[in-house]
């Protein structure tokens, strides 16, 4: 049968909460979210199918795409981020703009003519032209009220025809609602991906990134910009999963910051990221974790690929 079906890019600065809402409408935890801005390197598809009752067609499989926040900056790293997100935007049937409404910044809409200092902003705004643009103001949980219509309001002149959907990712609030106006959106035709799908990374990926979110929260404004997680061996043992990962960092210097006193702190990390992997694999869970030093490893683009940066980000 028939549904609605198409991709929806979720694009946006850095730390707005993509991912978030990402983890939210799968109901699981299938990327990094941190507090730190730029967790997300890559992009990252998960299939949502919901159900549009008395409509035709009466469903619809959203494929979302999440990406790096946008942010400009220097280093393969940082320009591979940035391309991930503008091809995304171009590639997409629908382009979720997500804003933070708790950043001042965000109290007024972009001038669609562009400034300098709203380069990136602009690229994406221009990448997504050619498609319907949903604006999500997110994190209204701890918005005031009164704050929210001029909100809406200086929003609406971005670009004519424009959604504005206030949600809180955190809670869930108004997200049904935001997938609906998405759904109407995309074009009725056949289903992209088998019914069960939800992504296409692997367990491997899931992992890594668990364990990078992991690595996020434990030190905080502590971490290195350019650490990265790498999985080295993967086997299943009666029925466990037995894993055995790297964490790079790229100076010898950086290298105790990771382990902590006595080694108490890459424990702590190992303790959770075993936990939470194993709850998201829904596997009963064995992690070592190792620290290497791996020189400027962002510097370079060998490097980069190694750690799956490099290559089409499709
Ligand atoms: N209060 C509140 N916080 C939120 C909400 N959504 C996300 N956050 C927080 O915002 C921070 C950033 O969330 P992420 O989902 O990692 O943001 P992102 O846009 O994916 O960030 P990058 O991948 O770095 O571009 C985290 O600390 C989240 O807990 C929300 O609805 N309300
Ligand atoms: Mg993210």
């Amino acid at each position: 049968m028939d549904v609605r079906a198409g991709f929806c890019a979720i694009v946006g600065l850095p730390n707005v909460g993509k991912s978030t809402l990402l983890n939210r409408v799968l109901g699981r935890r299938l990327v990094a979210v941190s507090s730190k801005p730029q967790t997300t390197r890559d992009r990252i598809l998960g299939v949502h199918t919901i159900e549009l009752p008395g409509e035709t067609p009466p469903r619809a499989q959203i494929a979302y795409v999440d990406t790096p926040g946008v942010q400009t900056g220097r280093g393969p790293l940082r320009r591979y981020m940035r391309d991930a997100a503008i091809a995304a935007a171009e590639d997409a049937d629908v382009v979720l703009l997500l804003v933070d409404a708790l950043d001042p910044k965000s109290k007024t809409a972009p001038s669609p003519d562009g400034e300098a200092n709203d380069s990136d902003m602009h690229a994406l705004l221009a990448a997504s032209r050619e498609h319907p643009l949903i604006v999500g103001l997110n994190k209204v949980d701890r918005l005031a009220k009164t704050d929210l219509l001029p909100m809406i309001q200086a929003w609406s002149a971005l670009a004519p025809g424009v959604e504005i959907v206030p949600i809180s990712a955190a809670t869930g609030d108004n997200v049904d609602a935001l997938e609906r106006v998405i759904a109407s959106k995309l074009p009725a035709g056949p289903a992209l991906f088998p019914e069960e799908m939800v992504t296409d990374r692997s367990p491997q990926f899931i992992a890594q990134e668990i364990i990078r979110e992991q690595l996020y929260h434990q030190l905080g404004k502590e971490l290195p910009y350019a650490s990265a997680v790498q999985i080295e061996t993967w086997t299943e043992r009666r029925g466990e999963l037995v894993i055995g990962a790297v964490i790079v960092v790229e100076r010898e210097s950086q290298k105790p910051i990771v382990v902590g006193k006595g080694g108490s702190r890459v424990r702590e990390l190992g303790i959770a990221a075993r936990a939470a992997v194993a709850e998201a694999l829904g596997k009963p869970t064995h992690l070592t974790l190792f620290i290497k030093v791996r020189e400027e490893w962002s510097q370079t683009e060998t490097e980069l690929r190694k750690l799956g940066y490099g290559g089409d980000p499709s």
